[in-house]
């Protein structure tokens, strides 16, 4: 897909929040940290535009950003980061399940599993929830310029084991490595 124009629409801290237009979404999931912003930015070729940090639990709101007028994306707050407070992860419970049980919009879910390590419990929960929920979605490995090509192979395995059910593509923000495999994920979902 050719990005033509890609800007911040809003910040969602609840569901009277979500915009109204009707336009389908493309959500990002997964735990804190594990490179959502950048991934987002590095489809949309423009390195500023969700915050990343090295601050894990930055992300704290549902932001949507419009795609060539056309479509969201929609990046959601990363979850399982231990030092934020229990209210803080009850309401990342409620607001990221009120997303993804009642959004209409919502057309694909991207969830995120850093490439260098198995999928963690809430990795787990996340993927049980979407395949028995049958929500369209597909797993992108982050971080895949940290490891060896062999070491990243094998890590590979065990994410493909673990979520048997998912198309699993490794990327890297850095180097846009995945980068067309996602976008013709999301445009298959578009259309
Ligand atoms: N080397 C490398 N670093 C990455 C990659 N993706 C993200 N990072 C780094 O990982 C850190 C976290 O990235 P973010 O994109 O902010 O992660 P996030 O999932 O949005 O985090 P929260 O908003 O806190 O949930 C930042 O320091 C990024 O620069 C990647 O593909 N390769
Ligand atoms: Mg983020």
């Amino acid at each position: 897909m050719k990005v033509t124009s890609a800007e911040f629409t809003k910040s969602a801290f609840n569901e009277t929040h979500w915009t109204t237009d009707g336009r389908r979404e493309i959500a990002f999931l997964g735990r804190s940290n594990v490179g959502k912003s950048s991934l987002l930015n590095s489809l949309l070729g423009k390195k500023g535009l969700a915050r990343t940090s090295n601050t894990p639990g930055r992300t704290q709101s549902i932001n949507f950003f419009l795609v060539n007028g056309e479509f969201y994306f929609t990046d959601l707050p990363g979850y399982g980061y231990a030092r934020v407070s229990k209210t803080i992860r009850k309401d990342w419970g409620k607001m990221a399940e009120d997303y993804l049980s009642k959004r209409r919009e919502l057309t694909l879910s991207i969830q995120l599993i850093d490439s260098r390590h198995p999928p963690s419990e809430l990795d787990r929960e996340l993927y049980e929830w979407l395949v028995f929920n049958e929500k369209p979605h597909i797993v992108v490995a982050t971080k895949s310029d940290k490891s060896s090509s062999n070491k990243l192979k094998k890590s590979l395995d065990e994410i493909r084991i673990a979520l048997p059910e998912s198309t699993i593509i490794p990327y890297s923000s850095l180097t846009g490595k995945g980068k067309d495999d996602v976008w013709r994920e999301i445009e298959n979902a578009l259309s």
